[in-house]
């Protein structure tokens, strides 16, 4: 396995959805042991420490609902500068979430750097709403959409430049929860979904050989955006919107492992992350292990 410069980011973002404790994402990710577990395996680790979310107080505009939409906007775009330095470094960027909305800034920062930018998209919901499609108003239901080019302008032209990513080059995978419209956004586009009804018939070696060879033919960089709530809440109990019936523990670390065979990774995220409603730190602790696994632990 390569030795790689990791460049750590905790981003404490809780604005995108409406339950406290989210913020506190990357402290327990931390205190999880991130940074040593990872140093252990040989990678020179940098860490960044968080960024500054500036506080705000909570707004729900009626004619675009989007909740917070300024200050989810502007600690995105910060993200966005800090991981497009990192690349540009030679680094790769690990961020800690934080609410799924930081996808947005990850993926104005990373984007950038490749043509054919590929996406692995590993969560319970398909994060694919609008302000007209979404039940909440929350901007993490929001942030695939957003990086389709699809959604309010002050989000999908964070960085200057739109789409973030091209349909074609997506994976979602472990869906079990999907809004009409976001149905409806994953048929008119093509996208790639693998739901628990494929992954339960196939199983994820057959799931994860074809997510890999379908992003391998096309693309030049491959971002993870692994959403802790991908998991069954049984294994990852500390998540804002956790549903029934989720990916297992061994299946989610079958899915790093053959993603760490497979070299293609070159930026990764862990997010949505909830000590408050976590079990002793419980769901940290396990994106603490998948990271392990993506970056090259082996048992013998
Ligand atoms: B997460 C939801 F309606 N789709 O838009 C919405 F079910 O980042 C949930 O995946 C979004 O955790 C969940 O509010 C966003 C809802
Ligand atoms: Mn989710
Ligand atoms: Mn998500
Ligand atoms: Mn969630």
């Amino acid at each position: 396995m390569d030795k790689k410069r990791i460049s750590v980011i905790g981003v404490p973002m809780d604005l995108g959805q409406m339950r406290r404790g989210v913020d506190m994402g990357p402290s327990a990710i931390r205190y999880a042991g991130v940074i040593e577990h990872l140093e252990h395996l040989g990678h020179i680790i940098e860490d960044l420490g968080d960024i500054q979310i500036t506080p705000a107080e909570r707004v729900h505009t009626a004619e675009t609902n989007l909740r917070n939409l300024e200050a989810v906007a502007d600690g995105n775009t910060k993200l966005a500068d800090i991981v497009n330095n990192v690349i540009s470094n030679g680094d790769f960027p690990l961020i800690l979430g934080g609410d799924h909305s930081i996808a947005i800034g990850t993926l104005a920062g990373v984007s950038q750097h490749y043509k054919n930018l590929g996406v692995i998209w590993y969560d319970a919901h398909g994060d694919l709403n609008t302000g007209e499609t979404s039940p909440s108003g929350n901007i993490h239901g929001m942030p695939l959409a957003v990086s389709l080019g699809i959604g309010h302008p002050t989000l999908v032209n964070i960085h200057g430049y739109a789409p973030k990513v091209k349909p074609q080059n997506i994976v979602i995978i472990g869906a079990r929860s999907l809004d009409d419209g976001e149905c409806r956004l994953i048929k008119e586009k093509g996208i790639r979904v693998y739901t628990m009804h494929e992954i339960d018939r196939l199983g994820m070696t057959k799931i994860m050989e074809e997510t890999i060879q379908y992003l391998k033919e096309k693309t030049d960089g491959v971002h993870l955006s692994l959403d802790l709530d991908g998991l069954d809440p049984s294994d990852a109990p500390g998540v804002g919107t956790p549903v029934i019936g989720g990916l297992s523990y061994r299946e989610s670390h079958l899915a790093m492992e053959m993603l760490e065979e497979s070299e293609m990774i070159t930026s990764a995220e862990f997010v949505e992350v909830n000590p408050i409603l976590d079990e002793r730190n419980k769901t940290a602790t396990v994106a603490v292990a998948l990271m392990c696994s993506l970056f090259g632990e082996k048992l013998l």
